[in-house]
C-alpha cells in the first residue's frame, strides 16, 4: 500500500474549502488476482483465488473521505474477473461498481484496469469479484472505512475484525455444472463442506480483560447464513452494513451471506477461563444435510493462554436477534410518500433444459450482450425506456429523487438475502414465515426503520424496502446466495440514466476491457445502435418447458436415462410420444440429449 503524493494538493485545496476533508488521502493498492493453494478447514489443500499470491485476501482499509485506487490485474490465466465493493455507494462513479454485465465488461486473463472511487461513508464492507459465481473460490475480503467521528468511540477501547464464510472443497465451475443441470431438477444447491471464521478454524483471539472491543463481523460466504454468538458474553449491536443503529443487546445474531455487523463486547475481569465464539451455518438452507457435515466453526477469546480451550456447548435451538427491530442511529424517518412502487414476485422453476432457475416476475436474469450501464449511456432519450435493456434484464428505470419501494413477495420456501448496489434501504416491513404475499393492511411500520444494504426475506413471506433514488447509476438488486444469482434472481435499477449521460465519462481502460473481451459497449441490450427498440439477437434465457411438463417428470426421465435400460427407456419415451403432444415429445428429446452430453 502506498499513499499518493497527489493527496497534498487535494488536502490543500480541501483546506481552503472544507477543512473537514483535510485529512482525506488517496489509498492505493496494486492487486494481482492469482491462483494460490490454501487449506482453511484442514481437509486438504485446493487452488483458490488470491491477491498477490496471498490468501486470505488483504483487508482494504481507508478513512471516510479517502479515495481508494486499486490497480487490478487478472493473472488467473484461465478465468475472467472483476472487483465489486460491496455496500459502497459509488456516488458519481457507478462504472466502478464492478458488476460484470451490469456496470462493466469482464477483465480477461492478462488484462488490467484501475478502480478509483471516493468513500463518503463509514463502516464494515467487503469486496469480491462479480462474475460467473467466481468469488466463493476465494476472491473475497474485508473492506473497512474507519470513522473519525464514530458516535460510539467513547464506549470501546479496541477494534477486532472477523469474517465468517462457508467453504467448498470443489471449485465453482464444477459445482455450477452439477447445480445447473437436468440431473438436479429441484435446484438443490451444493452444500458447503465447512464453515470458516476468518478463513480458518479454531482461531485464538488474545484479548485484554476488562476492555471493550468493537468487533466487526462480515459474512463473506457464497451461500450460508450463520448464527453467531460468544459464550458468556453479550453483544451490543451498533452497526449493520455501514449504518449505525441505536445500541441493541443481543445474545445471538443471524448474519446472512453478505451482511455485516459491528458489536460492542466487554471482556470480563476474571481471567480464569477462555470462551468459545461460535458460528453455526443455517441448515434450513440446505436441501439435504450430509451426515458428515459439521455446520459449526469455533474461535476462542483467550483470557489466559495457559488455560484450556473450552468445547462449545451444543444448543437445541437458535433464537437470534431480529434485525427488523433495530432503529437507525441518525433517526431517519420512514419514507411515507412512495413515488414508485415495484412489486417483485420470486419463484423457482424449471426451464426447457430441465435445470432449475430463479425468477422475478417470471423473468430469469440473463447477462445482456451490452452491459446495462453502457446501454444507458448510449441510447439517448430511449434510455428512459426499460425495453432497451432487454427482455431478460428485468430493468426498472428510476427518476432522480423519487422514493422507491420494492415489495418483494417470496413464493418459495427458502430464505433469500437480498442486496441492493449503490444504496442502503429502509426495511419498512418484513413478514413472518409463511405469511404469503404482502398485505398493506396487515403490516406494521416502524417510524424510524433499520437501514442496511442486505436483508433476508423469510420463507413464503414478503418484505418492503424503501430508498430514495439519489444516486444516478445502474444498480443490481439480487439474491446474495451465489447459486441463485447465477440462475437469475436479479433485477437492475437504472437510476436517472439521462443524468448519467450528461455527467459520466467512462475511463479508457474500462472501454478497453470491453474491446479485449469482444463485448459490445454501445446500443441496446442486443448491441443495436441504429434501432434501439429492435432487440433481435439479444441474450435470452432458455425457453420454458411446455405447459404440463413438470420437474417431477424430469426426475423420472433422468432415472430412466441413467438406468441400465437406457436404450429401452428412450424407445419407450419416443414410443409414447404419439399419444402425448408433439411439443412434450420434443422437450423430452432435448432433455435426453442434454442428459447424454453430461
Ligand atoms: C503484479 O504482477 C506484475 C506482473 O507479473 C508484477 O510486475 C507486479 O510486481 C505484481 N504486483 C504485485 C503487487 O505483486
Ligand atoms: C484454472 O486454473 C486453476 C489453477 O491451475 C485450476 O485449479 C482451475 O481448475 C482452472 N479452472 C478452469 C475453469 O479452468
Ligand atoms: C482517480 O480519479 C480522480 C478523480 O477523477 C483523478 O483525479 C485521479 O487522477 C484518478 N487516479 C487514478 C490513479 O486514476
Ligand atoms: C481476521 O483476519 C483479518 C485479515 O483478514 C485480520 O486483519 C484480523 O485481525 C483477523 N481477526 C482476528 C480476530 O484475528
Ligand atoms: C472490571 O473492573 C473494572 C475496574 O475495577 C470495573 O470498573 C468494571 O466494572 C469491571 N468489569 C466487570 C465486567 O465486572
Ligand atoms: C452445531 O451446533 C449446534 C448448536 O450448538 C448444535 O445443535 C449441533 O449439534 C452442532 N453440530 C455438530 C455437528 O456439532
Ligand atoms: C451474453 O452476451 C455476452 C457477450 O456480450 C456473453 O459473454 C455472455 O456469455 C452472454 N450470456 C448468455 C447467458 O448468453
Ligand atoms: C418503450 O418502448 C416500447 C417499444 O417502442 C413501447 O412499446 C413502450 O410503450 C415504451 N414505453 C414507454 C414507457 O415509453
Ligand atoms: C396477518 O399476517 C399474519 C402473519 O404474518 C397472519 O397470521 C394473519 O392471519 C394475517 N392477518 C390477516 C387479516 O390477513
Ligand atoms: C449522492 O450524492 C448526492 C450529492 O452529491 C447526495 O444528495 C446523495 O444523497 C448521495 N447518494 C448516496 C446514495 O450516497
Ligand atoms: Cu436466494
Amino acid at each position: 500500500m502506498a499513499l499518493s503524493l497527489s493527496n497534498f494538493r487535494y488536502c490543500c485545496f480541501a483546506l481552503l474549502s472544507f477543512s473537514v476533508f483535510c485529512n482525506a488521502v488517496t489509498v492505493t493498492y496494486n492487486f494481482n488476482a492469482t491462483w494460490v493453494t490454501a487449506n482453511p478447514d484442514g481437509a486438504f489443500p485446493r487452488p483458490v483465488i488470491g491477491i498477490n499470491n496471498q490468501w486470505p485476501l488483504p483487508v482494504v482499509r481507508a478513512n471516510k473521505g479517502d479515495t481508494i485506487v486499486v490497480h487490478f490485474t487478472n493473472l488467473l490465466g484461465n478465468q475472467s474477473s472483476s472487483l465489486h465493493w460491496h455496500g459502497i455507494y459509488q456516488n458519481g462513479t457507478t462504472h466502478m461498481d464492478g458488476a460484470v454485465g451490469v456496470s462493466q465488461c469482464e477483465v480477461g486473463p492478462g488484462r488490467s484496469l484501475t478502480y478509483n472511487f471516493t468513500v463518503n461513508q463509514v463502516g464494515t464492507y467487503w469486496y469480491h469479484s462479480h462474475i460467473n459465481a467466481q468469488y466463493p473460490d476465494g476472491i473475497r475480503g474485508p473492506l473497512i472505512i474507519e470513522d473519525p467521528d464514530n458516535p460510539y468511540a467513547d464506549e470501546f477501547d479496541e477494534e477486532l475484525l472477523l469474517t465468517l464464510s462457508d467453504w467448498y472443497h470443489d471449485q465453482m465451475p464444477n459445482l455450477m455444472a452439477s447445480f445447473v443441470s437436468v440431473t438436479n431438477p429441484t435446484g438443490a444447491e451444493p452444500v458447503p463442506d465447512a464453515a470458516l471464521m476468518n478463513d480458518t478454524q479454531n482461531l485464538q483471539i488474545k484479548i485484554q480483560p476488562g476492555k471493550t472491543y468493537m468487533i466487526r463481523i462480515a459474512n463473506i460466504a457464497a451461500f450460508a447464513g450463520q448464527y453467531f454468538w460468544i459464550e458468556g458474553h453479550t453483544m451490543r449491536i451498533i452497526e449493520v452494513d455501514g449504518i449505525y443503529t441505536k445500541a441493541a443487546e443481543a445474545s445471538m445474531i443471524y448474519i446472512t451471506a453478505a451482511q455485516r455487523y459491528s458489536v460492542l463486547v466487554t471482556m470480563k475481569n476474571d481471567t480464569s477461563k477462555n470462551y468459545a465464539i461460535v458460528g453455526s451455518m443455517d441448515e434450513d438452507l440446505f436441501d439435504t444435510v450430509p451426515p458428515t457435515l459439521n455446520p459449526n466453526v469455533t474461535s476462542f477469546l483467550i483470557y489466559d493462554q495457559s488455560k484450556d480451550l473450552p468445547t462449545a456447548a451444543l444448543l437445541d435451538e437458535f433464537d437470534p436477534f431480529d434485525d427488523f427491530t433495530l432503529e437507525a442511529y441518525d433517526d431517519e424517518k420512514l419514507f411515507e410518500n412512495v413515488d414508485h412502487s415495484i412489486e417483485l414476485t420470486l419463484k423457482m422453476d424449471n426451464l426447457g433444459n430441465g435445470a432449475n432457475y430463479a425468477f422475478f416476475n417470471d423473468i430469469s436474469f440473463v447477462t445482456p450482450k451490452v452491459p446495462i450501464l453502457f446501454s444507458a449511456l448510449s441510447t439517448g432519450n430511449a434510455a428512459n425506456n426499460a425495453t432497451v435493456y432487454g427482455a431478460n434484464s428485468n430493468a426498472f428505470v428510476l427518476q432522480r429523487g423519487e422514493v422507491v419501494e420494492i415489495v418483494l413477495n417470496n413464493n418459495d420456501p427458502g430464505k433469500h438475502p437480498f442486496h441492493l448496489h449503490g444504496h442502503n434501504f429502509q426495511l419498512a416491513w418484513r413478514a413472518d414465515d409463511e405469511a404469503g404475499d404482502y398485505d398493506p393492511n396487515n403490516a406494521t411500520f416502524h417510524s424510524v426503520p433499520m437501514r442496511r444494504d442486505t436483508v433476508m426475506v423469510r420463507p413464503d413471506a414478503n418484505m418492503v424496502l424503501r430508498f430514495r433514488a439519489d444516486n444516478p447509476g445502474v444498480w443490481f438488486f439480487h439474491c446474495h446466495i451465489e447459486w441463485h444469482l447465477a440462475t437469475g434472481l436479479a433485477v437492475v435499477m437504472v437510476e436517472a440514466p439521462l443524468d448519467l449521460q450528461k455527467s459520466l465519462k467512462v475511463p479508457e481502460d474500462f472501454i478497453q476491457a470491453c474491446r479485449d473481451s469482444n463485448t459490445p459497449f454501445e446500443g441496446n441490450a442486443a448491441g443495436n445502435t441504429k434501432d434501439v427498440f429492435d432487440l433481435t439477437g439479444e441474450n435470452k434465457s432458455i425457453a420454458p418447458l411446455p405447459a404440463g411438463f413438470t420437474a417431477r417428470g424430469i426426475v423420472a426421465l433422468v432415472f430412466s436415462c441413467v438406468s441400465a435400460f437406457l436404450g429401452l427407456a428412450v424407445i419407450a419415451w419416443y414410443g409414447a410420444a404419439p399419444i402425448g403432444t408433439a411439443e412434450v415429445a420434443s422437450a423430452q428429446r432435448r432433455i435426453v440429449e442434454s442428459g447424454q452430453e453430461e
